[in-house]
């Protein structure tokens, strides 16, 4: 348990178990969790109802942080990620428009709708099974105001799950899934967690919520990551093979048959000469064009998208990595 968790209501209830009402808690966190959710499901309706209202979008990325670290299995920074990757999108070092001529400052491109309270929650003695229910609603809630499409900024790759699986719900059956990372994170659990960020993809493959699930830039890979991989038939592209896989890779077309395509990103699939500020260091990956590569070409109706494991207490001074998560998050908005 981490030392948020240790801290306030925990704590409380730990001290004094047998004199705060079940109830006490229970209808307290319910209240913070409406008014949580709240904000989150207004300002997504406001933006919603703004694109509709000037016409001439089907899909604007959608900025909705995670900022989520505690189910990390080494270092927690990633829950301070989003607003350093909101800073970097904007920085003014860079102009506005992407590579691929989309102009950011264009809300038929791009929105937000703020962050997930999640360490006010946890505060309140909110625990994961909770947590990650108001991860999937708070996607639902985005997803529900057409033309806006989920553009997630973790936190730790736990998250992946909770948000997998409301883009599966709400479009009534699975995706296809790019997953660009180091690890293959389908531990059954980790330390005992199942909720863990090495897990992530255990459940959602156990859920169903996926179809195909491709792993690119895979190079932490142990029996069980391979064992697991072949139990629900993911097609793991290893580093060591990537001169022999690019041509496929960067021709990809997915999704056909399915209700769409999510891509999560692990920043930690990029070489960490491109992208220090990682928890885990893995030596030997893409670098920053290969990932545009693969991405641009890619052929895909892509529903749903995350950048997580950026780590800004691992970052350069001058945020080299932000810089690459904020690049990595316009890459994904394929409107
Ligand atoms: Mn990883």
């Amino acid at each position: 348990m981490s030392i948020i968790a240790k801290r306030g209501v925990h704590f409380m209830q730990k001290l004094n178990a047998a004199n705060v009402p079940a109830a006490l808690l229970e209808n307290g966190q319910r209240r913070v969790i409406d008014a949580s959710l709240t904000l989150i499901r207004e300002r997504a309706k406001l933006k919603g109802e703004l694109l509709r209202a000037l016409g001439g979008s089907v899909a604007s990325a959608s900025l909705l942080g995670v900022p989520l670290g505690h189910n990390s299995s080494f270092l927690q920074g990633p829950a301070f990620a989003p607003p350093r990757i909101r800073e970097a999108i904007w920085c003014g070092s860079t102009n506005s428009t992407t590579e691929e001529g989309k102009e950011l400052n264009d809300p038929r491109v791009l929105t937000d709708v703020g962050d997930v309270p999640i360490q006010e929650l946890r505060d309140c003695g909110v625990d994961d099974d909770k947590l990650m229910h108001i991860i999937s609603e708070s996607v639902k809630l985005v997803m529900e105001e057409y033309p806006l499409r989920p553009l997630v900024l973790g936190g730790d790759h736990s998250i992946s799950f909770p948000v997998v699986r409301a883009v599966s719900e709400k479009l009534g059956g699975p995706v296809d899934i790019l997953h660009l990372d180091a690890h293959p994170d389908i531990y059954h659990a980790f330390e005992g967690n199942k909720y863990s960020h090495a897990s992530s993809f255990a459940r959602i493959m156990e859920g169903g919520y996926a179809r195909r699930l491709l792993q690119v830039g895979i190079r932490s890979i142990n029996k069980e990551g391979r064992e697991q991989g072949q139990r629900f038939g993911v097609e793991q592209y290893e580093m060591r093979t990537f001169s022999r896989d690019r041509q496929m890779l960067e021709n990809l077309k997915l999704g056909e048959g399915v209700k769409g395509v999510y891509i999560s990103v692990d920043v930690d699939c990029l070489d960490p000469a491109f992208a220090p500020g990682v928890s885990h260091i893995e030596p030997g990956g893409l670098s920053f064009r290969d990932v545009l590569n693969i991405l641009h070409n890619l052929q895909a109706d892509v529903v749903a998208a995350d950048v997580v494991e950026f780590n800004p207490q691992r970052d350069t001074v001058d945020g080299m990595t932000a810089m690459v998560a904020a690049k990595l998050a316009d890459t994904l908005i394929t409107n």
